[in-house]
């Protein structure tokens, strides 16, 4: 998992309405839409669940320690989404302590290998990296306008790209998975073959030249290199740094969607609810 720099979380939360616009434009649903669409149920009842859901996001010192407005911005996007969240006054276990002595529906919190999203009321657990892959799978499904017999390649063969391909299959994609190591890429393609069509590229020029449909998982910079991009592919970039370079982004325009936390934030949330939500 790459760690984030405040400059990378620097105007998520201000610029939240405007990149809800955005993803409606490339999907035809905002944030909350996507996410609820990833766990197929119905955003009326999702946002219902959520109004009366309460969290509180804890900073944690371990490790590197904590990241200037992570947080906070992790709290801004649970607010947006209409979950009555804040940030808890209180650090790592004094935070979790202080959550549960205050009656609080759920704790979001990360150190530098997990984020985890935890229910205090039914001890559910959501993890970032699956959540992330999951919803961003939704989105690139959304772009194409429908999964159902699509062929998808799948870039970076991590937890992110796993979750991502699981999401894609269970709605009868197609797979190719690409990974700068093939055992990483052999490993997952073992483990998707019982699951649906799952196939291994042997380049990425190959994989490039035969997909238009792309979800990069990957977190490493230029993954999809600019020379291989095409007027015609969709991309969902969870990976940090992003694969697509500025340039690509630019290039693509709304045929890409790529963001640092919002997306997988959203998924965490609908995650935690899902139980007590109704089916889309
Ligand atoms: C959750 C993000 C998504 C991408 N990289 C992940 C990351 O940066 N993880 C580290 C998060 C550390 C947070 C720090 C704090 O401020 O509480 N412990």
């Amino acid at each position: 998992m790459t760690r984030l720099v405040s400059g990378d979380i620097k105007g998520i939360s201000a610029g939240l309405p405007a990149y809800d616009q955005r993803l409606v434009f490339r999907t035809g649903m905002g944030l909350l839409g996507i996410a609820c669409h990833g766990h197929g149920v119905s955003d009326v009842s999702m946002r219902e669940q959520m109004a009366s859901f309460t969290v509180h996001v804890v900073p944690v010192t371990a490790g590197q320690g904590i990241i200037s407005q992570f947080s906070a911005t992790v709290a801004a996007i649970l607010n947006f989404l209409g979950i009555q969240a804040r940030v808890s006054p209180q650090t790592d276990n004094a935070g979790i302590d202080l959550a549960c002595k205050e009656g609080v529906d759920g704790i979001l919190m990360a150190d530098d290998h997990q984020f985890v999203g935890l229910n205090l009321r039914n001890r559910k657990v959501v993890g970032n990296s699956e959540e992330t892959g999951r919803v961003f799978a939704a989105a690139l499904g959304l772009m194409a306008g429908g999964i159902s017999a699509e062929e998808f390649l799948v870039v970076g063969c991590g937890p992110v790209g796993e979750a991502a391909a699981k999401r894609l299959m269970s709605e009868g994609g197609r797979i190719t998975l690409f990974d700068i190591d093939p055992a990483a890429s052999e490993r997952l393609h073992k483990r998707l073959s019982p699951v649906g069509q799952v196939c291994i590229a042997g380049s990425i020029d190959e994989a490039l030249a035969h997909h238009s449909l792309i979800l990069d998982a990957s977190p490493a910079a230029n993954a999809i290199p600019d020379r291989l991009l095409d007027a015609n592919m969709r991309i969902a970039a969870p990976g940090v740094p992003s694969g697509i370079s500025d340039m690509g982004i630019e290039y693509l325009q709304e045929r890409v969607i790529h963001d640092k936390l919002e997306l997988g934030v959203a998924g965490m949330a609908v995650g935690l609810l899902i139980e007590s939500a109704s089916r889309e």
